[in-house]
């Protein structure tokens, strides 16, 4: 695995193997966890136009980011760059860097683009650790705000609502209890349990995997038989977290990562619910199938051949109306 060592880019981060000689991924940690505050007076305070977030479309934990920036209606308040697709060496690459796209005075971005490692070494010229997507930065300061989605759709959900007047609530007070209980237990068998089948390199730590993702699938098709959403009646971050692992699966997962026990689309409930978060307004956006298939191909087959199937389609009727939800939390 690529990233930084005191600063310089290396093709194999030393200390920070992911993948253990029991053939098992483990994912590390994220390095920036800071916050926006509508504190006028904290470090990174709320303000539109500051803040922009380093995305790219393969990537569910950037689409995480991108969806509640959709939702939360901040695309006027936080800009977005998207990396160009498939992964050179250098890691994450975009047409522009932090100065804008380049116009022949600047090398921020040449014709071999601006690589998102550049970011982390202006932040901490003495970096070491992983450069990864979503990355949030402050504009104003030239820093790295935070790094780890989990974080960052928390931040998106509240920290702009004095600015844009949205009252979107994706964690609201009283599901939290319930919000964590299916966060605690979709982020290891499901979001993360993808990658942990797909690199997998021995076949226990395959099997361990596969079987425990299609039997946490299993469980959540059964909830979602009687409940409109994770949590209930209402639309939260947990659904938005599992959409984006979920919108991948069939395309990507199932072919590239091994997950081939059964597609979504063969799970009743789990197909439709997946079809209506994808209908919600202004999400179908920022999925782009192209992207992710022939990124996760590019991972898996070393030939870099795309899968052409399955077919998919998203936009047919979801029937979910017939469950009891009101869909959006509004914060009073
Ligand atoms: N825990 C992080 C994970 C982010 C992550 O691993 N992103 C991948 C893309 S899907 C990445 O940038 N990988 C580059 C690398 O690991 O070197 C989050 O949820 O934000």
């Amino acid at each position: 695995m690529a990233g930084l060592v005191d600063g310089k880019w290396v093709d194999t981060l030393p200390a920070a193997e992911e993948i253990g000689p029991d053939g098992r991924f483990r994912r590390i940690d994220s390095a920036f966890h800071g916050t926006i505050s509508p504190d006028s007076s904290s470090e990174f305070p709320a303000e539109p136009g500051r803040y922009h977030l380093w995305v790219a479309y393969v990537c569910p934990w950037a689409s995480r980011a991108l969806a509640v920036r959709a939702l939360k209606g901040l695309e006027d308040v936080i800009s977005v760059s998207a990396a160009r697709p498939g992964q050179p060496p250098e890691g994450w690459v975009f047409d522009e860097g932090p100065d804008g796209p380049s116009d022949g005075s600047s090398d921020t971005a040449g014709d071999s683009g601006y690589p998102l490692y550049r970011l982390y070494v202006e932040n901490n010229p003495g970096y070491t650790g992983k450069v990864t997507v979503p990355t949030l930065w402050d504009k104003q300061q030239r820093k790295i705000v935070n790094n780890e989605s989990a974080e960052i759709i928390r931040i998106l959900n509240t920290a702009f609502d004095g600015i844009t007047g949205n009252r979107l609530d994706l964690y609201p007070e009283p599901l939290r209890p319930e919000i964590d209980r299916w966060n605690e237990r979709i982020y290891p068998a499901v979001n993360n349990g993808v990658y942990r089948a797909g690199f997998a390199t021995t076949q226990d730590a395959y099997d361990e995997a596969v079987h425990g993702l299609f039997a946490m699938l299993d469980r959540i098709e059964a909830h979602l038989t009687s409940s409109r959403y994770l949590a209930g009646g209402y639309c939260t971050e947990a659904d938005w977290r599992l959409f984006t692992t979920l919108v991948r699966f069939d395309v990507a997962y199932y072919g590239a990562f091994k997950c081939n026990i059964r597609r979504i689309a063969d799970y009743p409930a789990l197909s439709n619910y997946l079809r209506e978060l994808y209908q919600w307004p202004g999400i179908a956006g920022t999925v782009k199938f192209d992207q992710i298939k022939s990124g996760y191909y590019a991972l898996a087959d070393k030939h870099r051949i795309v899968a052409a199937g399955p077919e998919i389609d998203l936009s047919l009727p979801h029937d979910r109306e017939r469950l009891p939800g009101k869909g959006i939390f509004f914060r009073t």
